[in-house]
């Protein structure tokens, strides 16, 4: 029995948070050695509270943009966000009818005279023209629609005062390998796809690395960082029986001095 006894606690006031006698002098012991141990260890406590916060801000903004976005790490300094159904079924349905109508579509002629192959339309702010293969395509006034989309993309990344639309009429219809890097161009570019799916490619001009993303009804690709200088991209012809595609790519299109 004694020993019995023996097992027991020597002492019952084993709550330290406990207001009274030892109680207090258990707090003050435990505080200091919490105090000690976040100085001694102040760097290891820093890092981790500073990625603690980086992840929370990575989780805030992946929701905030939006569930199905996903960002591709190019390297270097480039990057490619991409979402498949950004645009629901009947908007990219009702946009991709009022943009066939009403946008000024042209085919026009290439760098040695062939035309291209596909229509396009080119709509912006007052004044902004864009530059490329040694052509100018000047705005034509917003459409409504187009305003409404550049607002859409506007909440996922960049801002822009340009839009570049191309109507792919059928599989032959394309775009070669090119970047978007005129001294001119925003380093944001956003691509909004309607209609037919195709395949988007990308090569990486020294490694030749390519990837393909599928680009369909309401699909969304955001370029960015240094993509344009490192990366080329297009949208092959396909022999496949494919029906009509619009794309729009909206940029910043800057003034140089
Ligand atoms: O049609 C596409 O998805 C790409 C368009 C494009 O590369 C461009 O306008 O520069």
């Amino acid at each position: 029995m004694g020993q019995e006894a023996g097992l027991q606690p020597e002492r019952s006031d084993s709550n330290i948070w406990a207001g009274s006698g030892r109680g207090e002098y258990g707090e003050f012991r435990l505080k200091s050695k919490v105090f000690v141990w976040i100085f001694g260890n102040s760097r290891w406590f820093l890092k981790h509270l500073s990625v603690g916060f980086r992840m929370a801000w990575q989780i805030e903004w992946g929701a905030a943009v939006s569930a199905g976005l996903q960002r591709v790490d190019l390297g270097d300094g480039g990057w490619l966000l991409y979402q498949e159904g950004f645009l629901a079924q009947e908007e990219a349905d009702s946009s991709m009818r009022l943009l066939q109508e009403r946008c000024e579509w042209a085919q026009l002629p290439g760098i040695f005279g062939y035309l291209q192959p596909r229509m396009i339309a080119s709509y912006g702010d007052a004044g902004v023209s864009y530059r490329y293969s040694g052509r100018d395509y000047g705005a034509l006034p917003w459409l409504e629609e187009l305003l409404v989309l550049r607002e859409r993309v506007q909440t996922v990344a960049g801002r822009y005062n340009y839009c570049l639309c191309n109507r792919y009429r059928t599989g032959q219809d394309s775009m070669g390998w090119h970047a978007d890097d005129e001294p001119e161009m925003g380093e944001v570019i956003g691509s909004l796809s309607l209609g037919a799916e195709r395949k988007f490619r990308i090569r990486h001009n020294e490694t030749r690395q390519t990837r393909t993303f599928a680009v369909g009804h309401g699909t969304l690709i955001v370029m960015g960082g240094t993509m344009q200088r490192y990366w080329q991209h297009c949208v092959p012809k396909t022999k496949r029986v494919v029906g009509e595609r619009v794309n729009l790519t909206f940029r910043e299109v800057r003034k140089i001095p």
